[in-house]
């Protein structure tokens, strides 16, 4: 079997498990987020209309045709965030980027080819792992013909969806698994469920990502001072002694606000 960069879960006991991931990226507003939750049928990622919404990089376990992978999405690349957390931002992409066994570029077709798009694509190429130009919000058929003009990003053809109308799921999705690494054994189905499952809750402010990221040993959810940071909650696997848990680190609680 081969082992990559990518691969990643060990269970006690049991070979390693190689569970690819998926990153999506791209620049803020396209709908990484909603294609997200798209493709793992689940309100996990919050979907906005405001630009540079996700912060962290979120993961969601994702099981098609047979096939398991992580599938991460993003916050906006070149997004310069108002609090100050432009570089952990960054860093939480890079991250994504690096870890990344395929790369899903998403675009917009409604808004044509950017600049920040084109600063997407030279990072993206960068890196030596394959990657699927998607170029979504094409609610309807009329902008299918758009999708050319992001035939000199150099990525080749893009895929062309719509979330919103639920357009091409199916050709999205099979084209992932046809570039995903190749599979593993059957007899290791499922090895990579974690022993125990914590979820992490309290007030805003009180540290939550700050021990979180202690458990897992990196800078895997982005800390700083300003009460709100972690905005959507976040799956965070990390191993101790060879033992698989799972942290669900979450928002903080806010007080209801007194009229
Ligand atoms: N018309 C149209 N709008 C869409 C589609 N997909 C997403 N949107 C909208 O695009 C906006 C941005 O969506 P998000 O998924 O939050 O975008 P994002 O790329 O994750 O944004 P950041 O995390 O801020 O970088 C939201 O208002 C979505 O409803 C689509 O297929 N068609
Ligand atoms: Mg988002």
């Amino acid at each position: 079997m081969a082992v990559s960069k990518n691969m990643n879960v060990s269970t006690k006991g049991l070979p390693k498990v190689i569970v690819p991931k998926v990153v999506i990226v791209g620049r803020p507003n396209v709908g990484k987020s909603t294609l997200f939750n798209w493709i793992v049928e689940k309100r996990i990622a919050i979907e906005d209309p405001t630009a540079g919404v996700t912060r962290d990089r979120l993961v969601q376990r994702v099981e098609i045709e047979g096939r398991v992978f992580d599938l991460i999405d993003t916050g906006g690349m070149g997004f310069d965030d108002p609090d100050g957390l432009t570089a952990q931002i960054d860093a939480q992409i890079e991250s994504g980027l690096t870890e990344a066994a395929l790369i899903l570029f998403v675009v917009d077709v409604r808004s044509g080819l950017l600049p920040a798009d084109r600063e997407v694509a030279r990072r993206v190429r960068r890196t030596s792992t394959p990657v699927l130009l998607v170029a979504n919000k094409a609610d309807d058929q009329k902008f299918d013909v758009h999708a050319h003009d992001f035939d000199e990003l150099g990525i080749g053809p893009p895929l062309v969806v719509s979330v919103r109308q639920n357009r091409n799921r199916e050709d999205l999705v099979e084209s992932i698994v046809e570039h995903l690494p190749e599979a593993w054994p059957d007899e290791l189905e499922g090895a990579g469920l974690p022993e125990m499952k914590l979820t992490i809750v309290g007030r805003r402010n009180v540290g939550k990502s700050t021990f979180v990221n202690a458990l897992a040993h990196e800078e895997r959810v982005i800390t700083s001072p300003v009460a709100g940071t972690t905005r959507d909650s976040v799956d965070v696997r990390f191993e101790v002694d060879g033992h698989s848990f799972l942290a669900f680190d979450t928002p903080g609680l806010r007080r209801a606000k007194s009229r």
